[in-house]
């Protein structure tokens, strides 16, 4: 059979890396009878296009990104919170990769008819700007482009900015003439994009990771015979490391391309500078909660208590 794979992002992303190796892997183990036809964003439609199409079974796989996703998924809001993750990635990806969470993220997935596969980073987020960010005071009535998620909404309003949320497609128009002031996205995504190009400031944050979880149609993934639920499992347990080392070399080689082809300003964040925003941030905690209820609250728990374990032990 043929199975498409929808992406939210152009080729050469980390989206298309995985795809590609998923395909790879996927056709290798089934002996070819398997064919996976990947569909790289543009050619399908926006994020919540695609939400729509892989629900309604038109295709099989695609990349669901939470902050596109929590508008028909309160509970995925947990992984746009900012200065929830370890600043160890090592941390977080051990996390990811085996947390309680997954059950509880499940039921709420299964519910949109969904079958949540794998939860990804690709990397740490960054914010370009048309003006030098370095506390809260300089984001005040900052047009800044978010991804359409209620945590993330209010957390920049919490920062002072005013959020903008077109989709992914429109962003660089929207810098270009100036409807936005600036965007947040990991640095390869900001290179391939070009927002640099219209951008004066890139400002390395590391308040949040870029999550993404990759689903399948659930009754598709219901009726497949086990053995193809197994391969299934071994191919995206097994892309976890690869994805997770290839999403680090691509930022590094990314920032260094960005850095070569523009004369943006790059601004690191002291770690005083980055809890003035973390200290902002955490009112979004209780929107959070608000929208995702119950589950959601234990999701949020489940998650903190297991980075802060991960943590102790990595300092030990
Ligand atoms: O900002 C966005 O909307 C998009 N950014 C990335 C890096 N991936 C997908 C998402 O739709």
């Amino acid at each position: 059979g043929t199975w498409r794979f929808a992406l939210e992002e152009i080729d050469g992303s980390i989206q298309d890396i995985y795809a590609e190796e998923f395909k790879r892997r996927i056709e290798e183990r089934s002996g070819g009878e398997v064919t996976v036809e990947i569909y790289p964003y543009g050619t399908l439609g926006t994020s919540s296009q695609l939400t729509e199409l892989i629900r309604e079974g038109g295709v099989q796989f695609a990349f669901a990104s939470p902050g596109h996703l929590a508008p028909t998924i309160p509970e995925v809001g947990v992984f746009s919170l900012h200065f929830l993750f370890s600043d160890d990635t090592r941390v977080n990806q051990r996390v990811l990769g085996n947390t309680r969470a997954t059950a509880l993220l499940q039921a709420a997935y299964s519910e949109q008819n969904l079958q949540l596969l794998s939860v990804i980073s690709e990397g740490w987020m960054a914010w370009t700007a048309n003006r030098s960010i370095e506390t809260p005071t300089d984001m005040q009535g900052l047009e800044i482009r978010t991804m359409p998620s209620p945590v993330l909404v209010e957390t920049y309003r919490a920062y002072g900015a005013d959020p903008a949320t077109l989709p992914y497609a429109q962003v660089y128009s929207g810098l270009e003439l100036e409807q936005i002031d600036a965007q947040v996205n990991p640095l390869f995504a900001i290179e391939e994009m070009g927002f640099h190009e219209v951008q004066d400031y890139l400002i390395l944050a590391r308040s949040a990771q870029f999550i993404t979880t990759l689903v399948a149609n659930d009754a598709f993934y219901e009726d497949l015979p086990e053995e193809r639920q197994a391969m299934l499992d071994e191919v995206t347990n097994g892309l976890r490391r690869y994805i997770f080392e290839q999403q680090a070399e691509i930022n590094r080689r990314r920032l260094e391309s960005i850095k070569q082809s523009s004369d943006i300003k790059l601004i690191r964040l002291s770690d005083e500078q980055r809890a003035m925003f973390r200290e902002r941030s955490l009112v979004a905690r209780d929107v959070y909660i608000e929208q995702a209820g119950e589950r959601g609250k234990q999701i949020l728990n489940v998650l903190d208590e297991e980075l802060r374990a991960a943590e102790a032990t990595r300092k030990r």
